[in-house]
């Protein structure tokens, strides 16, 4: 069984190449991509969020922390947007206005091209009417929208609403996520579905378009 302390450790710290190492040495020794992704990555980053919480530290040492996960990510998007097959469906996603946290989002990305969907990313800090504009444009099956800040999540609800008055509401399922979006929450704003994680979403976003 592989020890992910070490790399725990690194990202804690903010050792990016270190963590790129030890990414690549676990699956060397046949750890799978998301086992790396969830005892390693996601699990050190828990406890920096921790930290921060408790003012033990500060957004620089945040910065380099989500700058060594990037690094660990790099080595594990191959693996996990593995795909081939025809396309599944299309995404448009994006973190929501004044938002700029953007790690889980990118992972729920991952996740969708790994499930073999066309992914349109909208980027950080995405206004209702940028959303509004990308689906008109892309027509795409579903919109993502992840909030991190309990102060930006009423801009999924602005956005669905700016979808409902441009007309396209009824031509597109959306999907919310972020660690202070609840299910209760996605069902008060009108959106279709939630999920608390990345793995689970593309799940429920096959269940969605079935049913569209
Ligand atoms: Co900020 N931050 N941050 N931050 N940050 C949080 C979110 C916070 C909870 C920290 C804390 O106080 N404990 C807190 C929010 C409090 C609140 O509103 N309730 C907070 C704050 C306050 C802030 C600032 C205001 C701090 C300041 O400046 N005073 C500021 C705001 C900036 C802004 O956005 N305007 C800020 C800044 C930053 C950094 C820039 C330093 C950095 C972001 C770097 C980056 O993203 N490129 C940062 C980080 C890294 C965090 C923490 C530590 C980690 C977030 C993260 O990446 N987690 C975070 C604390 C925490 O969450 N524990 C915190 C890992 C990631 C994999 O998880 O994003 O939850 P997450 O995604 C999950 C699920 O939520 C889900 O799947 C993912 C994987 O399973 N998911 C979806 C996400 N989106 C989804 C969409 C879906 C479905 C599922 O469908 C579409």
């Amino acid at each position: 069984m592989f020890d992910f302390t070490e790399m725990r450790a690194a990202l804690e710290h903010g050792k990016a190449a270190m963590v790129k190492e030890l990414a690549e040495k676990a699956l060397a020794e046949g750890v799978s991509a998301e086992e790396i992704l969830n005892e390693g990555l996601i699990a050190a980053m828990a406890v920096v969020g921790d930290k921060f919480k408790r003012n033990e530290i500060y957004v620089p040492e945040v910065l380099v922390a989500a700058r060594a996960m990037y690094a660990g990510l790099d080595v594990l998007r191959p693996l996990l947007a593995k795909s081939g097959v025809k396309k599944a469906g299309k995404l448009v996603i994006g973190t929501v206005k004044g938002d700029l946290h953007d790690i889980g989002k990118n992972l729920v990305k991952m996740m969708f091209e790994g499930a073999g969907y066309e992914v349109v990313d909208l980027g950080t800090d995405v206004s209702p009417a940028k959303f509004v504009d990308a689906v008109r444009n892309e027509r795409p099956d579903l919109l993502g929208m992840s909030a991190l800040l309990t102060t930006t999540m009423p801009s999924m609800k602005s956005t669905i609403e700016a979808l409902k008055e441009a007309g396209l509401r009824d031509e597109v399922k959306v999907l919310v996520g972020g660690a202070p979006v609840t299910s209760k929450y996605a069902s008060e704003i009108g959106a279709d579905g939630y999920t608390a994680d990345a793995s689970s979403a593309v799940d429920v976003a096959k269940e969605l378009v079935k049913g569209k």
